[in-house]
């Protein structure tokens, strides 16, 4: 049983059945040409779940030359838009039916609460597909008259072969996250999920096939970073390469992109996001908000609000109801139906966020809940609040990406901005309050790419995200996203008639 905040745990549910365990190349399971394996974690249990072919640079370029030929030969960047659409609806139809082994494959893999995955996380990567399959057939140029004798018009085609480098936090929104628009663009793609969370890509993979996207369009190559993922990042023959993870890999593939063949990036990186709560919150909403923005998915979330920055005549009263509320928090086994969160990912990540949480005590920040591991095996920590934070120190301005909340308190609603955007950082930030005018200000002021208020992690696929600073750059979801994958042809032509 994992202990902290009084709750009990169930280990052995029924497990789901690994099926696919291999690359995907080409429309085929295929071991990797090294034969090389690695494997795969259950977080709950620190035990081996499979073993999964290891896919390094050369199976990176079959993979790369499948996806060349589709793109340059194949059916799916000349279907019309209707017929992809036609096809992403189906692939989201049977993502749907098997919708609870894909959530208990994320629930083993990263340790991700089974109960979030059925009923919040699939859904919206089913949506997702859905939302790019309805823009299948809405991809327009424009026709422009210049002069008497000249006329033009622009085409917007697919940017071509695309890379995909996917983290492990949210397994399938980032797989449909990234492929879905570029499937909708007509491009074909090589993704490479984390090697923490290999197994429900591979499941999407057969789901592709099984739905009729043709061969080579989507490829998978399960393996690790610096040898498949680098392989995508400087491959000569991909056009644009997409990332999300974290800052200094990021840096990586910018560089690999820049020395090898210019391929556009898209970047979406850490953060270490300010919530404002003000003096006229309702003190319940904003604690739920708290506690939301830090501990959902045990607080491996790019949005994370870790740095919860409270005026200070409201401060007193939200200590003692986060202080409560965070003991109804439980930590558990993710198939548990009680369980408010799970085990971390892996032992690095655990070990990362338990040396954050010793650096804090260390630097004075006083210790409200949690601080400590929890349960006789597995990745679980508990849910951790400190107090008395101060801008400077490293848990205020590290992403720790776990479930580690750093209060900070504040004056003036100037001070507040100000603090707030002292970060390299700047994916997101949240507001809490009733006052409109302090709302439209903050929201004005503060340099991130998504400003919620009296709300936190809301996502609608219409609503463009990414980061400011060194969060990265590019945007996914909404149009935006779709803009990523394509590329803008200008034609002339003349209007003179030739007389023969
Ligand atoms: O990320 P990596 P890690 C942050 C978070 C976390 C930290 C480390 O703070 O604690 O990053 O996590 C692939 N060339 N985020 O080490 O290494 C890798 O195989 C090309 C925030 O897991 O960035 C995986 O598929 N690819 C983030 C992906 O990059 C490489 C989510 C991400 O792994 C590579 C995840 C290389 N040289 C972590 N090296 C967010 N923005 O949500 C690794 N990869």
């Amino acid at each position: 049983a994992v202990e902290g905040n009084g709750s009990s745990v169930c280990f052995g549910s029924k497990l789901p059945d690994i099926k696919f365990t291999k690359l995907f190349i080409n429309g085929e399971f295929v071991d990797a040409l090294s034969g090389k394996t690695f494997e795969t974690i259950d977080p709950r249990t620190g035990e081996v779940i499979a073993r999964i072919a290891e896919g390094d640079a050369e199976d990176v370029d079959l993979a790369v030359k499948a996806a060349r030929d589709a793109f340059d030969h194949g059916p799916w960047p000349r279907l019309p838009g209707s017929e992809r659409r036609r096809i992403m609806l189906k692939f989201a139809d049977l993502v749907e039916q098997n919708i609870e082994e894909l959530a208990a494959l994320d629930a083993i893999d990263a340790g991700k609460l089974f109960s979030m995955g059925k009923a919040i996380d699939i859904p919206f990567a089913v949506n997702t597909l859905q939302y790019y399959a309805g823009a299948a057939d809405k991809i327009h140029g424009k026709t422009l008259k210049m002069s008497r004798e000249l006329q033009g018009y622009t085409l917007r085609e697919p940017i071509g072969v695309v890379g995909h480098i996917t983290p492990w936090n949210y397994p399938s929104n980032m797989f449909f996250m990234k492929a879905s628009p570029a499937l909708a663009a007509g491009c074909t793609m090589v993704i490479k999920p984390a090697e923490q969370t290999p197994l429900s890509a591979l499941y999407y993979a057969h789901l592709s096939k099984l739905a009729g996207v043709p061969d080579g369009v989507i490829n998978v190559i399960t393996g690790f970073g610096p040898t498949a993922g680098a392989a995508i990042s400087s491959h000569m023959d991909i056009d644009k390469v997409s990332f999300t993870g974290s800052t200094e890999v990021g840096r990586l593939v910018m560089q690999a992109a820049a020395t090898s063949n210019l391929k556009p990036v898209s970047l979406e990186l850490g953060g270490k996001s300010p919530l404002l709560i003000f003096d006229d919150a309702d003190v319940d909403t904003a604690a739920d908000l708290a506690l939301l923005g830090v501990f959902c998915n045990k607080g491996e979330l790019c949005v994370s609000s870790s740095r919860v920055l409270v005026q200070e005549g409201i401060y007193e009263e939200l200590v003692e109801k986060l202080a409560k509320k965070a003991k109804a928090w439980v930590v558990g086994d993710p198939f548990d139906p009680s369980s408010s969160q799970g085990p971390q990912v892996d032992k690095n990540q655990y070990d990362k966020i338990l040396s954050y949480i010793e650096h804090g005590k260390r630097e004075g920040a006083t210790l409200l809940t949690g601080g400590k591991p929890c349960g006789e095996k597995g990745y679980y920590i508990e849910p951790t609040i400190f107090t008395d934070v101060m801008d400077n120190m490293l848990i205020a301005q590290d992403e720790i990406f776990g479930p580690v909340m750093s209060l900070m308190k504040f004056k003036t609603i100037d001070e507040g901005i100000k603090r707030a955007n002292a970060t390299r950082y700047g994916l997101a930030a949240g507001i809490v309050t009733k006052d409109l005018n302090v709302a439209n200000t903050v929201s004005r002021s503060i340099r991130a790419g998504i400003v919620w208020i009296n709300c936190y992690i809301a996502f609608d696929n219409g609503c463009p995200y990414g980061g400011y600073k060194m969060s990265g750059f590019g945007r996914e979801f909404g149009m935006e996203a779709l803009d990523q994958y394509l590329q803008v042809k200008s034609v002339y032509k003349s209007l003179l008639t030739r007389r023969g």
